[in-house]
Order: C-alpha cells, then sequence, then structure tokens
C-alpha cells in the first residue's frame, strides 16, 4: 500500500517540516567512501591498468575477456540487435540532435574604429570520458544524451567506461547505443578505479579532459575528487519529479507520471503540488491501482512512501512558488492553460507542459537532455548540453597608438596594485619616444 503524505501548504510548521525532509534526503557524503575511494584512485595514479585491473579482480571477481572492446565487436552488436530497438534510438538521437544543435555558440569577433580586435572563440573540449554504469541502470538512453551534444560540440574523441556484465561481456545494449552515437572507443572497466583511470590516463586509457555520466556513490564520490584534474559534469543526485495539477488533470496520468520517476531508485522523490484534494485523492487511488502490475513495485512503494508527498495550496499561484522552491528535477504542468505558467516557473531542471508531455517523453525521446540538476540545484545548475563539451577562450589585438592611448590608465592600476613588472611591461613600450 502506499500513501503519500499530505502536507497543507498554507499551514508554515507543516511546509518547513516537509522541506527540511527534503535536504535530508541527499547531499550527505560518507567518511568510509570517501577514504575508500581516495586510496583507488592513489593506487591507480601509480600503478596504471594492472591496478584498475587488480580493482576489477577484486569487485567483480573476475576480469572480462577484452579490456578495451574491439570495434568489430561493437559492429557486431549493432547488426545483431533488434532492428525496432536500431531504428527506435535513431529516432530519438535525431530530435536529441536536433535541439541541441541550437544550443550551438558562436565567438565573436569586435573590431574597433581605433584598430583594437577583440574576440572570443568556443571550442569543443578535446577528449571526454562518459561512464556508463552497470546493471539495471545502464541506460542506452543516457549515451545518447551525454554523447549527442559532445560530438555536436566538437569533441574529438569520446572514451566509454562501463562495467561488464557478470558473465565478463560488455552490455549489447550500451554497444549498440555508442555504436549509433559515434563513441570511439569503449573500455570494460568501472567504478572509481575507471573514473581514476580516465582522470590521470593508463598506458591504455588515455586521459580525458572533462568526465560526464551517472554512477553509484564510488563514482560520484570519484569524481568529486578528482574535480581540477579534469573536470566533470554536475554530480546526478536521485531522479525527481514534482506534477503540479488541478482539478482539470486526469489522476491516471499524474500517478503514471510520478511512478516513473519513483522506479528510478528508492531514494527517487514525487511530488504532487495541487489545488484539488479531490484530485489528490483519486491520484493516490490510481497509484495503488497501477503499482500492482509495474515491475519495480517494491522501488516504487519504497521511495513514494519514504518520500513521495502531496502539498495541497490554494491557488495556481501559492503552487508556482512552491515547485520554484523544491526546484525538482523535472517538473510538470498538468493545469489549466500550461504554457501561461512556464514565464513564472524559474527553478526546474526540465519543465514539460501539458498532459501529453509525460517525463518519459523527455527520459528518451523529445530532445532536451535527461542529465538534468537535482536535489534543488536547478536553482543555479542547467541542463547538461553543448555548452557542457565546449570551452571560451577569449583573443586580444592592440595597435601601438591603442596602447599608448591605454597606458596611463594601466600603469595606475598596476602601481595601486604593487605590481611594477606590471606597469614595466606596458612603459617599456615607450621608453625610447618619452626619453
Ligand atoms: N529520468 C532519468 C533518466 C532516465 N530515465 C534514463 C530513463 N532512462 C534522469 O533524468
Ligand atoms: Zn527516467
Amino acid at each position: 500500500m502506499i500513501t503519500m503524505k499530505t502536507i497543507n501548504a498554507s499551514d508554515l510548521a507543516q511546509r518547513d517540516a516537509f522541506f527540511t525532509s527534503l535536504d535530508k534526503r541527499t547531499g550527505e557524503t560518507n567518511q568510509r567512501v570517501t577514504e575508500t575511494v581516495s586510496e583507488i584512485i592513489r593506487t591507480v595514479k601509480e600503478g596504471g591498468d594492472q591496478a584498475v585491473k587488480n580493482y576489477t579482480l577484486k569487485f567483480d571477481g573476475s576480469l572480462p575477456e577484452y579490456y578495451e572492446v574491439p570495434r568489430d565487436v561493437i559492429n557486431d552488436a549493432m547488426t545483431e540487435a533488434d532492428p525496432a530497438f536500431v531504428d527506435a534510438m535513431l529516432n530519438a538521437i535525431e530530435n536529441v540532435r536536433d535541439f541541441h544543435q541550437r544550443q550551438v555558440q558562436e565567438g565573436f569577433i569586435h573590431a574597433l574604429p581605433n584598430g583594437v580586435i577583440l574576440g572570443q572563440r568556443v571550442r569543443g573540449l578535446e577528449r571526454v570520458g562518459l561512464y556508463v554504469p552497470g546493471g539495471t541502470a545502464a541506460y542506452p538512453s543516457s549515451v545518447i544524451m551525454n554523447a549527442v551534444p559532445a560530438k555536436i560540440a566538437g569533441v574529438k574523441e569520446i572514451i566509454m567506461v562501463t562495467p561488464p556484465c557478470k558473465d565478463g561481456t560488455p552490455n549489447p545494449d550500451i554497444l549498440v547505443a555508442a555504436g549509433l552515437c559515434g563513441v570511439d572507443r569503449v573500455f570494460l572497466s568501472g567504478g572509481a578505479q575507471a573514473i581514476a583511470a580516465l582522470a590521470y590516463g593508463t598506458e591504455e586509457i588515455p586521459k580525458v579532459d572533462k568526465i560526464v555520466g551517472p554512477g553509484n556513490i564510488f563514482v560520484a564520490t570519484a569524481k568529486k575528487l578528482l574535480y581540477g584534474v579534469v573536470d566533470i559534469d554536475m554530480i546526478a543526485g536521485p531522479s525527481e519529479v514534482l506534477v503540479m495539477a488541478d482539478e482539470t488533470a486526469d489522476p491516471k496520468f499524474v500517478a503514471a507520471d510520478l511512478m516513473s520517476q519513483a522506479e528510478h531508485d528508492v531514494l527517487a522523490s514525487a511530488i504532487l503540488v495541487t489545488t484539488s484534494a479531490e484530485l489528490a485523492e483519486k491520484v493516490q487511488a490510481e497509484i495503488n491501482r497501477q503499482v500492482q502490475y509495474l515491475s519495480r513495485k517494491e522501488i516504487i512503494e519504497k521511495s513514494m512512501n519514504e518520500y513521495g508527498a502531496v502539498l495541497l495550496c490554494n491557488t495556481r499561484e501559492e503552487a508556482t512558488v512552491l515547485a520554484n522552491m523544491v526546484a525538482p528535477e523535472h517538473l510538470e504542468v498538468l493545469m489549466e492553460s500550461p504554457m501561461e505558467l512556464l514565464g513564472a516557473l524559474d527553478n526546474a531542471g526540465s519543465v514539460f507542459l501539458g498532459a501529453y508531455a509525460s517525463e518519459p517523453l523527455g527520459d528518451y525521446y523529445a530532445g532536451p537532455n535527461h542529465v538534468l540538476p537535482t536535489s534543488g540545484t536547478a536553482r543555479f545548475f542547467s541542463p547538461l548540453g553543448v555548452q557542457s563539451f565546449t570551452k571560451r577562450s577569449s583573443y586580444t589585438y592592440y595597435t601601438k597608438d591603442a596602447l599608448h592611448a591605454a597606458k596611463d590608465d594601466i600603469v595606475l592600476i598596476a602601481n595601486k596594485e604593487g605590481l611594477t613588472a606590471h606597469a614595466n611591461a606596458i612603459t617599456v613600450r615607450f621608453e625610447k619616444e618619452e626619453k
């Protein structure tokens, strides 16, 4: 039986208690995991591939057939795959590509009348590492969401690392996704050791500039500890969905969408914000009806009983304020005239508008990225995108006259900072004329 707790949002004490409980869901770092991961990182930095393989043996019990997946194995996976799956993936890739193509940022050049030229260039990162978890969290769709924007950004080489299946072979669906998205190399290695290998490089695994992709607590901790040695994407917390719904919403849809995220993780959070107590009741009943036929029933029950919540409020405006306070990863608006509310929704990783923009549509297909900020970080973080795989650099060209005109200001500021070598670098260029 699933019972989402009901919070009367007008009751400030209830509301505060709810937000405090949200904060507790994630965020704590585990000291023991940090120590273990630090040790793994040190060992891989010194021992390279041999250390990575030792850890694979230690944690997985055996070594896979090969360390790097040969190209023909990737090609075979593609030809042997269910053609309908390949077609569906190709359609999804096309939509994701089309959306992300629009994110491409051009550099600019600013030529001033005095001959000065200033500019900014946008360049793709040279090499990116993509972590794909093993087991039930090995999602081909996540390969698309990471690899497609990287390619559009101009990343020259994508190196995937992923743990092998129990029998030591690569996950065929992941290989299909890798092949279709143009991943360059795939290594069968997982955990913190694979992250360390990507960050420092080994004899076989090339050192990358950025590591992206979700992973368990060991992978997430390794990424955090290695940030600075490499760039990383955001650290994804458990999935979240917040559905704003009024009396016009279909309780069947609301229930189904809440559970679509709850099935990810016992720590997932599914929240209903509604102006209709009647709808809330119907949604609870629908959840208990539909969950019976879902394969991840137990996970859904756990996450919804623990972290599920119904926030009852009086107006659409109040619902908007609550959604902004939660700043969820996914925000669905199943209310009358949903587009009218969009402008007021400031904090959400991705907004799904109307009865037919169900969240899984975004997970797989519509085009926007499904790698999104979680745990309230949508207040300041953005979805993964083309920008995540680029860097900007600026350039400056000055003429002698233009520098001469700027000289006194620069020297003054440099001297204020006590940096006489800075001042000297400017004045030395005009010494002859001034003597
Ligand atoms: N909803 C997840 C992504 C995902 N769902 C992958 C299914 N496969 C986080 O946005
Ligand atoms: Zn999902």
